[in-house]
């Protein structure tokens, strides 16, 4: 019995999930572990969904604020999307019905940089914190807690949380004890002090998470798996893309601005970011390095095969594939593999001392190479930016990725104008789609819309997007930044009327 939890303190507070679930309040604001699918609290969300939904058959409203660390699951945003039981909810997220009802217009959505999330509630932006739900693996006999399959913004929740509920989750592979590096070093302005942390392997905090055990009000176990999302199959697209990319690392490595082990990699989310991973292997790197938020199947297969050395991050992601993986040689992944709070793994300050390399997806980019990686047709939030901004902005390189087209090719992921702006010009050195690749580092905005026109678009596009800009380029009221602003966002308003970017013929 309890055999993860070795602290009298908590076993004295051991209680079913139902009963837990009771001290979340109507109004709370309330914070959970999470980040991408992993290391989110199983149990109480669900719980807790059930009690908002026997309130509202009762006739009285019960809905909370909900923070975590970016997205989590059908048991956690799913079940509280589903009871109608979040005022809102903040940052990152990726849950069906979560987003269904966030576009519904019938609760509100956060988006914010993930390196923000934990010092914006230091600075008291999102209120009080009345409550932290947070799964661990498990808690030693001095009461710390040993993080799960993410950290995130754990050591924020459970340092400002008035109260404290956590879940113990025997599922998680007790080998990760030992492989998390929490700091807790932050300060508040003007009292912060450099980070010291000089290469990905650094270790500049602790292995576990400390909390205050008055806070505790109850200890919930668990056993049960984290999201395991599969991902996509890499098709010819991904692969071409891939190929890109690496034909673009040589290059660089030929011009003398990178080294064979290249700078640490960081690999935003998606289908397309994993194959890209996936296809790095092909390239025939060795000893490369990732700081990077999350750890997918794809960079699981590198850290295996020795193309990467070592990883930083802050959560997994994994298929059920790669969790069987992962737990069948641990012990080569303990060594090579290091969880940070998400507020240390996004930092600009290390992002931009390292030189990451980031590779990113995106839904769309403009012909002068802003991007847009949120909302669709400027307005339908897919995801959020998660720490994409954090990278791009910070990085030695910021590289984004997409299919030229989606929706059978009645989208163009290139279009005149952006319909949201998550990377402005200034953030975005490279671009790449299957067509090609468009390196728009040093060129003004005129000569990135040319380049990215001929390298970028799809054949159906291209002499689509020529034609707006060669006329921009006559009628623009300025010329730097030629745009015809009544047309610019007119391919988004043509998909809307007609369910087809390209004009009829
Ligand atoms: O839709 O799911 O209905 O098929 O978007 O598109 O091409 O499979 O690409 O999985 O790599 O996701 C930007 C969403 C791309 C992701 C985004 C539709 C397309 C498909 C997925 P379906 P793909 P990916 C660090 C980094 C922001 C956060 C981030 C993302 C679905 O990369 O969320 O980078 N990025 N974080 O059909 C309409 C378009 C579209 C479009 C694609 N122009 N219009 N639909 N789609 N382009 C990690 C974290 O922060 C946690």
């Amino acid at each position: 019995m309890h055999q993860r939890i070795h602290h009298r303190a908590f076993t004295e507070r051991l209680m079913s999930a139902e009963q837990a679930a009771t001290f979340v309040k109507p109004g709370m604001t309330v914070a959970m572990s999470g980040f991408t699918g992993a290391g989110y609290p199983k149990a109480v969300p669900g719980a807790l969904a059930k009690l908002i939904g026997d309130e509202h058959d009762a006739g009285r409203d019960f809905k909370i604020n909900v923070l975590t660390g970016a997205s989590t699951a059908p048991e956690l945003d799913g079940v509280l999307a589903k009871a109608e039981g979040m005022n809102l909810r903040l940052p990152y997220m990726s849950d069906p019905e979560l987003r269904r009802r966030i576009n519904e217009g019938n609760m509100e959505y956060m988006d914010i940089h993930l390196s923000h999330v934990a010092q914006h509630a230091w600075f008291g932006f999102y209120g009080k914190i009345d409550l932290a739900i947070v799964e661990v693996v498990g808690v030693t006999a001095e009461g710390d807690l040993i993080p799960s399959s993410s950290v995130g913004n754990n050591k924020t929740w459970l340092e400002m949380a008035d109260k404290v509920i956590i879940e113990v989750n025997s599922q998680q592979s007790a080998a990760m004890d030992g492989m998390h590096d929490v700091y807790y070093g932050t300060a508040l302005p003007p009292h912060r002090k450099p980070i010291d942390l000089t290469t990905v392997r650094d270790r500049i905090g602790q292995k576990y998470l400390n909390v205050d055990v008055n806070k505790i009000v109850a200890v919930v176990e668990t056993d049960a798996p984290d999201r395991l999302s599969p991902f996509a199959p890499v098709d010819a697209t991904s692969e071409k893309i891939a190929d890109h990319l690496l034909g673009f690392l040589d290059y660089e490595i030929r011009a003398g601005r990178l080294s064979e082990k290249l700078l640490p990699l960081q690999s935003g989310v998606g289908n397309i970011a994993n194959a890209v991973l996936a296809g790095l292997a092909r390239g025939g790197y060795k000893g490369l390095t990732a700081y990077t938020e999350v750890i997918q199947d794809g960079m699981l297969q590198l850290i295996k095969d020795g193309t990467i050395e070592f990883a930083s991050a802050t959560s997994f992601s994994l298929s059920e594939a790669g969790i069987a993986e992962f737990n069948k040689n641990v012990d080569h992944y303990r060594d090579r593999i290091l969880l940070r709070a998400q507020e240390i793994s996004n930092h600009p300050e290390i992002i931009r001392r390292l030189g990451c390399i980031a590779l990113n997806g995106m839904i769309e980019a403009d012909i002068y190479g802003n991007v847009n990686s949120t909302n669709v047709l400027g307005s339908h939030v897919m995801n959020g930016i998660g720490g994409s901004g954090d990278f791009a902005r910070n990085g030695y390189l910021s590289v984004f990725m997409s299919p030229s087209t989606a929706k059978d090719g009645k989208i163009s992921g290139i279009v005149p104008f952006a319909s949201h702006v998550d990377h402005t010009e200034h953030d975005t050195m490279i671009l790449i789609t299957e067509q090609g690749l468009a390196d728009l580092r040093g060129l003004s905005p005129k000569q990135r819309a040319q380049m990215i026109i001929d390298n970028c678009a799809h054949p159906d596009y291209r002499p689509l997007l020529q034609d707006y800009f060669d006329r921009a380029r006559k009628e623009s009221y300025g010329k730097h930044t030629p745009h015809l602003l009544g047309e610019a966002l007119s391919w988004h308003e043509r998909f809307r009327t007609t369910g087809d970017m390209r004009p009829a013929q």
